[in-house]
């Protein structure tokens, strides 16, 4: 039975996962994760990234990077539980938008390296750049603001690159490194994505860019799955030529090089293209198909879902990236996620029980009492400040304020998504609060969609690795349905909560409302004291 492993290179950590893909049996045999600051202190990251005197500049090291893969096919190769030779193929996921800057000389180094020396050794020379921007870095506004405006404004370029200019997304970055150190630019041959990079250690040879991640990029058509020239010109000089090629997201781009065959003891196995880590979490979550919405929980919300058409957030707060299945997914994230659900508890002296507790107690609809829960700056929508309103809500009525955040978290999450144009047949839902079945009943009934739960787990190495047992299959000539790869990781379907047809009821009359109190929150719009009553005198008839 074959074994395909799935990597993941997180702002923190890198995990690994193996997993074994029969007819029969399909199942985790392995998973082990190495925390940078733990395992690799001498590069001193803290939380994985570099110290920095600027707090808008964000940065980790390529060269840890390396070091963290080459230990870990180490821990795969001794205690993997499973017979070497048994590994089909091997992919990965690693965090979005982050950048390693190559001078010419990686070309042979990659090409030629000796299984008796530790990676980084041999690495050492070969970057124009020693530190790595990373996604949580923000100080590309300038940069942003002139690619943005030579492309014709947000809008456009979000036609263009699935997102508006965003200070964390590699083309703003790049321009900003060509800017402030023109010769270092000059003298890098190749700038690779965190995916691409670690891709290109495992095959002994620069490796491509998948669509999904190159979306994150702001220099990649989305609906042709091809470098922008207007956005290249836009960023820097004679960047066409740096940039990996742009493959298939199901691209074998080669094997195992040497040095993992004679140093490890693997076998040649296929090394399939990397991916982001959103996309390779859309797999791992079991979304495969249009309709298919998962919805994360953690210390912000995420909602991301797979789309058939490459369609645009006309708010410019979403992102759109290629997704595994050649479709695309939407990715839509809510800052006050569990940070408002525990502001709320708190400021009721609740445990989570409790919390549980007030969401039994009430009723949905809250009749007609509403929070707008932005207790800290909101992304989606837009607010720059904090600012919670209360519509007909007591501040100190403590089950009817419980209701009234997850009611408002799952309405903004139901109508900031509609743009993506696929009725949302089923969620699965992830992170901390996915545990709390009273919030994902609210969810179910919003939606009006089943919610499965999903088992906690990294959901982006185990999206590597179904890719990675994908690709292998289409490449031994057979393509089996994307259902059928994540069958057996997928939630079971006895697990799941499904929507009360009353309270389906119920939140479709409350969805205008609810629009037009965060309308009068955001821009003044007319106070929605009609719709309110209008609402409370129909929940009572
Ligand atoms: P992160 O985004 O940091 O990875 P997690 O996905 O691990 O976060 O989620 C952690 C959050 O889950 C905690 O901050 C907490 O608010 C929330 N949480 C944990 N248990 C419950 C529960 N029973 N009900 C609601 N929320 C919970
Ligand atoms: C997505 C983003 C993050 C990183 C985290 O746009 O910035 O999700 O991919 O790893």
């Amino acid at each position: 039975m074959p074994v395909y492993v799935g990597l993941d290179c997180s702002t923190q950590s890198l995990s690994a996962v193996a997993i074994e893909v029969g007819t029969a049996r399909r199942r985790v045999l392995f998973e082990h994760t190495l925390s940078f600051d733990e395992a690799l202190p001498y590069y001193g990251t803290k939380k994985g990234v570099l110290p920095s005197t600027d707090p808008l500049v964000m940065t980790s090291s390529p060269l840890m990077w390396a070091e963290a893969l080459d230990r870990m096919m180490g821990v795969i190769a001794t205690n993997g539980g499973f017979e070497l030779a048994r590994l089909a193929a091997i992919s990965g996921s690693a965090q979005q938008h982050g950048s390693v800057y190559l001078h010419a000389s990686a070309t042979g180094v990659l090409a030629s390296l000796d299984p008796a020396r530790p990676l980084v050794e041999q690495l050492a020379g070969s970057f124009t750049r020693d530190s790595s921007p990373v996604w949580m870095d923000a100080s590309t506004s300038a940069q942003c603001t002139e690619i943005s405006t030579a492309l014709g404004g947000d809008a456009a370029l979000a036609r263009l690159t699935g997102s508006r200019a965003f200070e964390r997304f590699t083309g703003p970055q790049i321009r900003k490194f060509y800017r402030s150190e023109p010769r270092a630019y000059e003298r890098t041959d190749r700038i690779h994505l965190v995916s691409s990079y670690l891709a290109s250690l495992l095959a002994g040879a620069h490796a491509p860019i998948d669509p999904g991640d190159g979306a994150g990029m702001n220099l990649m058509d989305l609906r042709r799955a091809r470098w922008a020239d207007a956005a290249l010109d836009a960023t820097a000089p004679g960047l066409r030529k740096k940039l990996p090629d742009l493959e298939l997201p199901w691209t074998v781009i080669g094997r195992l090089a040497p040095y993992w065959v004679r140093r490890y003891g693997f076998p040649p196995s296929k090394v399939v293209v990397w991916s982001g880590d959103n996309p390779c979490s859309l797999i791992g979550a079991g979304i495969v198909r249009p309709g298919n919405v998962a919805i994360s929980l953690g210390t912000s919300d995420t909602l991301f879902a797979l789309m058939a058409e490459p369609r645009v957030d006309p708010a410019g707060t979403a992102h759109v990236f290629g997704a595994p299945t050649g479709d695309y997914m939407s990715l839509i994230c809510f800052r006050n996620g569990s940070l408002a659900r525990e502001r709320v508890r708190d400021a009721h002296g609740l445990d989570w029980d409790g919390f549980s507790r007030a969401l039994r107690e009430t009723p949905a609809g809250n009749r007609g009492r509403i929070l707008i829960p932005w207790f800290e700056p909101e992304i989606t929508p837009t607010v720059l400040a904090p600012d919670v309103r209360r519509y007909g809500l007591e501040p100190d009525d403590a089950a009817a304020n419980v209701r009234a955040v997850v009611e408002a978290q799952m309405m903004a999450m139901a109508i900031h998504s509609t743009w993506t144009g696929n009725a949302v047949e089923r969620i699965h839902a992830t992170g901390g609060a996915a545990r709390n079945r009273e919030i994902l009943q609210v969810m179910a009934d919003v939606f009006a969609a089943p919610v499965y739960p999903l088992e906690a787990g990294n959901s982006a190495s185990l999206g590597a690795a179904l890719r990675a047992a994908h690709a292998d299959a289409l490449d031994s000539g057979h393509a089996p349905p994307w259902d059928d790869i994540v069958a057996g990781f997928a939630p079971l379907p006895d697990a799941a909560l499904r929507p009360d047809p009353r309270n389906v009821e119920v939140y479709r009359a409350l969805r205008p409302v609810y629009a037009a109190c965060e309308a009068h929150s955001l821009h003044g719009t007319p106070d929605p004291a009609l719709l309110l009553t209008a609402f409370r005198e129909r929940q009572q008839r």
